[in-house]
């Protein structure tokens, strides 16, 4: 203090640890890195992330880094960009200087470079070369198909194929049923689905549902839940109060739903769950539970403020994409949980659960290493305190 009154420069040790040597560097550095900042966790899971996102210029340059380090099957790459932007997303204000970064986990040298990139000319010029290259271009285009995933879309690609006409007119190339109904509605469900048009499915899907039985409980998941405002598909779970109830409901849901004329497409997945077969070390495939994946069309009177439509578009319907799911009730929460999502929020869940806890973690069980048993878990809540985790409410899971 002595010195600061004379005005001259001085070596300061901020709260940092970062050697400032005058009072312009002082104040910048004060300046740029919000107190929030410290002490973010690696772990998305320990992290608050709402839908607002104030560095989105930044987020999105890494989503396409990370997509094209998936379509080059580059998973650890893809892996980085992905943990790099979920850290941005849960920042409560905008990075305006590279400091204000500092000490923030996962963020690596590349992740650095496009931030200052941007930061300095608005740009990233690796993420405009990869929007202009023709496979990025094709296999981006390819895989928003439904039914259409990386691997399809790169054999396509490796033909010579480039536009979804040139697809079609290939003889020798058979469509699976559901991409054939991806090509079909593609128009529609490539169209971003509104919350009012969400709630008007929640409406049709719960009437159907409750008219077959009355007490089944239904709750609207996925992005939905987390208080989006859009999203590319609607997620439910649906389930019974007592056990082995819910055989055979879907199959019924499902039969009304056509009865009602309103099913456009659907691909029904019997249950492959195996209690005796847990707990499950391959996280990343997709759960056991009966599932349908659905196409339904849903009319202009039943959404509130009407449906979104495409220019030119003059039918009083649109198709909308809708996922059902039915989890016994005994394992309810954790695949409310995990259908709850973000994908990103719930992969840090099972690597936290690993790593810091010696637990399993997936859609079906929560399972602890060390006391060599499964952990009782009626409700989300218990889920976060049997991690040892502050409960994250849905809206704060959008990592
Ligand atoms: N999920 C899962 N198993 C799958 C597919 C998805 O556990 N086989 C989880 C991950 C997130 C959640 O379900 C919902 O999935 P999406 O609908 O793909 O994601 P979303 O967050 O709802 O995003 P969008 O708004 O694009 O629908
Ligand atoms: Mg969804």
């Amino acid at each position: 203090t002595e010195s600061m009154r004379e005005g001259r420069p001085v070596t300061v040790e901020s709260r940092h640890h970062i050697q400032v040597r005058d009072f312009e560097t002082l104040a910048e550095t004060v300046c740029s890195t919000p107190a929030a900042v410290d002490n973010v966790s690696q772990y998305a899971c320990q992290r608050r992330t709402t839908t607002e996102n104030h560095n989105k210029m930044f987020t999105d340059a890494l989503e396409v880094l990370a997509e094209s380090s998936e379509f080059n099957e580059n998973e650890g790459r893809c892996l980085a960009f992905r943990r790099a932007a979920s850290v941005l997303k849960s920042l409560p204000s905008a990075v305006r200087s590279l400091g204000a970064t500092q000490g923030l986990p996962c963020l690596g040298e590349h992740t650095e470079a496009v931030i200052e990139e941007i930061l300095q000319f608005g740009r990233c010029f690796k993420v405009e070369e990869i929007q202009c290259d023709e496979r990025y271009q094709a296999l981006k285009l390819f895989t928003s198909v439904f039914g259409v995933g990386p691997k399809t879309a790169e054999k396509w690609y490796r033909r010579g194929l480039r536009s979804f006409k040139e697809i079609l007119n290939e003889p020798a190339i058979q469509l699976n049923k559901m991409q054939r109904a991806g090509f079909l509605y593609y128009r529609d469900i490539s169209k971003t689905v509104s919350k009012a048009e969400a709630q008007a499915l929640r409406c049709i899907i719960e009437e159907t549902v409750h008219w077959i039985m009355p007490d089944a409980i239904l709750a609207l998941t996925g992005g939905f839940r987390r208080g989006k405002e859009y999203g590319h598909d609607v997620d439910f779970l649906v389930t019974t109060p007592e056990l082995g109830r819910e055989e055979g409901l879907l199959l019924h849901v499902i039969d009304r739903l056509q009865d009602q004329g309103i099913l456009l497409y659907c691909e029904h997945q019997g249950t492959t769950f195996d209690a005796t077969k847990l707990p499950s070390c391959n996280f990343e495939a997709m759960d056991h539970f009966e599932k349908c994946f659905l196409i339904v069309r849903l009319y202009e009177d039943q959404v509130e403020g009407g449906l979104q439509r495409n220019p030119g578009d003059s039918r009083a319907w649109r198709a909308i994409r809708v996922d059902l799911v039915v989890p016994p009730v005994d394992r309810y929460a954790t695949a409310l949980l995990g259908w709850t999502g973000s994908r990103q929020f719930v992969r840090d869940l099972r690597r936290f659960a690993r790593k810091e806890r010696r637990m399993l973690f997936d859609n079906h069980a929560l399972y602890d290493k060390t006391k060599k048993m499964f952990l009782s878990t009626t409700t989300e809540e218990d889920i976060f305190v049997h991690l040892g985790l502050e409960y994250v409410e849905p809206w704060q899971r959008n990592a």
